[in-house]
């Protein structure tokens, strides 16, 4: 009886220390990639598509880690497009151990105090969409981006609208936000450059009656209006200055990329002028598979950004494997992470192929200049490419140049 009580009392023990020991096991080899994007809100149609994208390149590129006995999950965090969520988000993720890396955010005025916490963490941070030159330019070894800068793309939407019959003069608003008056002032100095006259250079967090906007604009009657913003404020705003009696041109950047323009600004938005960094999905011939796998997984078409963010989880899950294989199949640190994503070369993805500079920019990006074609939402795909290019980043034009010796921004 005795013999038998110890024998029991073995069996119990051995299978709570394998029951521990398994649960160990398996917390060691869980990977988490979180993502950080509006996914409440009136920006949430971008936002969710940065978190869709995300979410499906995880599904489907996760194999190389799956094969070395990781698991590997998706945490989406809704950032509500406001900074101080983004920060409270980020001070909570860099706590879970197991979070390795981030794809985000949308907004740029987020993504810059967000990233401080992240780089404070060691935890990279690979943004699809943000386009303010301050998230690359202080030089963070942990934040990266795919997409291309507001200093070429305001300068791009300059270029544009000086071309243009008819176009001498502009009047331009921005939403207040780090990227709306960034890419705004960029897109003024670069018309006085270009010849044209800037009438005013004007902020307002207004967002749903701009009649004490719009009449100071109409007394100076400019050629043409740009809205350094986002499609939730400058939909309205142009509904409501054409309206109000304005004739002339609207252009805008990347922010208006998104359906809901069209709902938003109605047939006042048809003609309107727009400059991205993330075409939509059809631009890219290497997408149609995406595009079909997220149609079938979402019930919709990706929205823009949803493409960049799925190539921002790939270069970020490709990091991770080839620190992990550098660490003998262990997950690696966050800082080896961090590192990989930076040394990421000739990346292959869907809507490009992906060199980091030593800041952390694209060495080159795609800039599309496009034009509204239609008030109804579900041709927002069939928008008009006017013109493309692709541009360097302010490092690797230097590099390219000869000129000097390249330098990363001091920090990094
Ligand atoms: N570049 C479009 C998203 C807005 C931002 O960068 O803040």
């Amino acid at each position: 009886m005795q013999v038998k009580r110890v024998l029991l009392l073995f069996v119990v023990v051995a299978l709570a220390l394998s029951v521990t020991v398994a649960t160990a096991q398996d917390d060691a080899k869980v990977i988490k990639i979180a993502s950080q994007s509006p996914l409440s809100g009136p920006q949430s149609i971008l936002g969710t598509a940065i978190r869709n994208g995300a979410e499906l390149a995880i599904e489907q590129l996760s194999g190389p880690l799956t094969e070395m006995g990781f698991k590997v999950e998706f945490v989406p965090f809704d950032d509500q497009a406001t900074p101080d969520v983004g920060v409270a988000n980020a001070n909570n993720l860099v706590n879970d151990p197991a979070i390795l890396a981030v794809v985000g955010h949308l907004n740029s005025g987020v993504a810059i105090p967000s990233s401080e916490v992240y780089d404070a963490n060691n935890l990279v941070m690979v943004s699809p969409a943000n386009t303010n030159v301050n998230i690359t330019d202080r030089g963070l070894p942990t934040v990266n981006r795919i997409c291309g800068r507001d200093d070429t793309q305001g300068a791009a939407g300059a270029a544009f609208a000086a071309s243009l019959e008819g176009v001498e003069s502009v009047y331009v608003l921005h939403d207040t936000t780090a990227y709306g008056q960034g890419v705004a002032e960029f897109f003024a100095s670069a018309a006085e450059e270009a010849g044209l006259t800037v009438l005013n250079v004007e902020g307002t967090t207004e967002t749903a009656n701009f009649d004490g906007v719009i009449q100071p604009i109409l007394a100076l009657d400019p050629d043409l209006i740009y809205f350094g913003g986002l499609y939730p404020q400058s939909g309205i705003f142009i509904n409501q200055a054409r309206a109000a009696g304005y004739e002339g041109f609207f252009m805008g950047p990347d922010g208006f990329d998104a359906s809901d323009f069209a709902e938003l600004a109605g047939e006042a938005g048809v003609g309107t002028y727009y400059t991205t960094v993330a075409a939509p999905p059809t631009f890219y011939p290497d997408a149609a598979q995406f595009i079909e796998d997220y149609q079938a997984k979402f019930g919709e078409d990706p929205q823009p950004f949803a493409a960049q963010a799925y190539d921002s989880a790939g270069i970020v899950l490709a990091a991770i494997a080839k620190a992990a294989e550098e660490a003998g199949g262990e997950a690696p640190t966050r800082e080896a992470v961090a590192a990989a994503v930076r040394a990421t070369e000739n990346y292959d993805g869907i809507t490009g192929t992906y060199t980091f500079d030593d800041n952390g920019d694209p060495e080159l990006a795609t800039y599309v200049i496009l034009q509204v074609k239609s008030a109804d939402p579900a041709e927002w795909s069939s928008n008009e490419v006017l013109d493309e290019f692709q541009a360097p980043s302010p490092l690797y034009a230097v590099m390219q140049s000869g000129e000097a010796t390249p330098e990363a921004t001091p920090g990094s």
